[in-house]
């Protein structure tokens, strides 16, 4: 009886086991090659990332490997696959997307998945999100200027309100600052 039991209770684990095995999410579902930007609010949509790629060691003053925009696919994954020629090793990535500040991310490679939550609020793409950024998004608060709101509505909401303003205030520092000391572009 003891034996019977103890086969039941190994049968009851077998199951177990086998419908853990098949419910967990699928790695292969996952997207590779990419860096998934999270925690964005739902309207903010990047087209495109400015992507500066160096050695990881890379000191003051050396060049970048790579300096371009990449394209960001359903606006929330930076597509590494156009950097192919440096996947064998591992390297530094220098992101900036519109309205974000620049962050620094360390890959072993093209291939791999990696998350990254950017800080939104720079509205003059100086890389700093400080009183500058946040006196403009005040002095748009609430406007009806197209351009205005164009400028100054971080989250892509259509209107410049008092989450746009928070976004100055509860991100407000500097961004990473590339190797080369070169500048970002404005997006
Ligand atoms: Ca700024
Ligand atoms: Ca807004």
């Amino acid at each position: 009886m003891v034996r019977f039991k103890y086969i039941i209770a190994l049968v009851v684990v077998a199951l177990m086991f086998a419908a853990y095995i098949m419910l967990r999410p699928s790695t292969s579902q996952q997207r590779q090659g990419v860096i998934e930007l999270t925690n964005l609010p739902d309207q903010y949509c990047p087209l495109q990332a400015q992507v500066a790629i160096f050695e990881p060691n890379t000191k003051t003053s050396e060049k970048a490997l790579f300096d371009k925009q990449l394209v960001v696919d359903e606006c929330r994954y930076v597509v590494l696959k156009e950097i192919l020629e440096l996947a064998s090793e591992p390297r530094q990535l220098f992101v900036k997307l519109p309205n974000a500040l620049a962050f620094r991310l360390q890959i072993d490679s093209v291939k791999g998945r990696y998350q990254y939550a950017p800080s939104l609020g720079d509205v003059n793409g100086d890389n700093v999100i400080d009183s500058i950024d946040e006196t403009l998004v005040a002095n748009a608060l609430f406007g009806i200027d197209p351009i205005q709101i164009t400028a100054n509505d971080i989250d892509r909401d259509k209107k410049v309100s008092v989450l746009d303003l928070s976004l100055t205030r509860v991100n407000y520092r500097a961004g990473a600052v590339r190797p080369d000391g070169k500048n970002w572009s404005k997006l």
